[in-house]
């Protein structure tokens, strides 16, 4: 995978020299390009930004720097060896929601680009005409508000890299993971343990070390549904009833959830002091 990065800090993209995604760098797994976006300004100064029309706080980011980049960026990839367009990531806070899925799906993308903004955003103007030739997605990293979107490309950056074949050491990793497609969706991860046996008085949970890996399972997948309820009542509202067993069910009940007459759980309604 290719991923280009326009920005006017490119120092803050350093941490991707770092760990996994450096790591996928150095094997040649992933193409890492990071661009100073006021090397496509024209004037003294290096102007990117101006007031916004309507009046207003802040300031907007000019769409002539951002054209010349993104046009650059895409006459660097015509080759036969690289798809014609690639495809636009530009974080934002009133963009869609990253998860799991979208990285899912980036994953399988030849070339990224990201625009990550500062100030007030990105002229309209420059989204709407790449959306015309490229696939593009704004997206949210929360509901949050940063400084810039550098910060939200290492962290969806991070999220695809490690999803890429051969980046993370075995194909199984991501089959656990909170958020994986499968018998775990929509439920967060347990606690996980180990060496010493004893810590601080604190030993670990038995069944850990009885060999019985049907035990050990449930287990972990009562965990799983418990720290969901605390933590993400939310997937426990939104999932699928018919993806639940008989010890899910029960588990549920023990928790304080009912199901309504659609089958979903919601909470039990506190019972009202007469
Ligand atoms: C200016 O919170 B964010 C985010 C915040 C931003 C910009 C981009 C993204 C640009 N503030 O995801």
């Amino acid at each position: 995978m290719r991923i280009d990065v326009v920005t006017i800090f490119p120092e803050y993209l350093e941490p991707l020299n770092v760990s996994l995604v450096g790591k996928a760098r150095a094997r040649g797994q992933l193409d890492v390009r990071v661009h100073d976006l006021r090397e496509w300004t024209h004037d003294r100064h290096n102007t990117v930004d101006d007031t916004p029309y309507g009046g207003g706080p802040g300031m907007v980011m000019k769409p002539e720097p951002w054209g010349e980049a993104l046009d650059a960026i895409e006459a660097s990839g015509a080759s036969d060896t690289e798809p014609a367009a690639p495809v636009l990531v530009v974080p934002t806070p009133s963009g869609r929601p990253f998860t799991q899925q979208l990285a899912v799906e980036l994953s399988a993308k030849p070339w990224l680009v990201f625009a990550p903004a500062r100030y007030e955003g990105i002229d309209r103007r420059v989204i709407d005409a790449y959306a015309e030739r490229w696939e593009v997605h704004e997206v949210s990293i929360g509901d949050y508000v940063l400084a810039g979107g550098e910060a939200a490309v290492l962290v969806i950056t991070e999220a695809v890299a490690r999803l890429l074949p051969g980046v993370l050491g075995n194909a199984e990793s991501h089959r656990d993971d909170s958020f994986a497609p499968g018998a775990m969706a929509n439920l967060l991860e347990g606690p996980v343990y180990t060496k010493p046996p004893v810590w601080r008085d604190r030993d670990i949970p038995e069944v850990l070390v009885s060999g019985h890996h049907g035990k050990i399972a449930r287990w972990r997948r009562d965990e799983a549904f418990r720290r969901t309820c605390a933590n993400r009542p939310d997937l426990i509202e939104r999932c699928d009833p018919a993806a639940l067993d008989k010890r899910d069910r029960e588990l549920l009940a023990e928790l304080g959830w009912v199901q309504g007459p659609d089958g979903r759980f919601g909470r039990a309604a506190e019972p009202v002091e007469q």
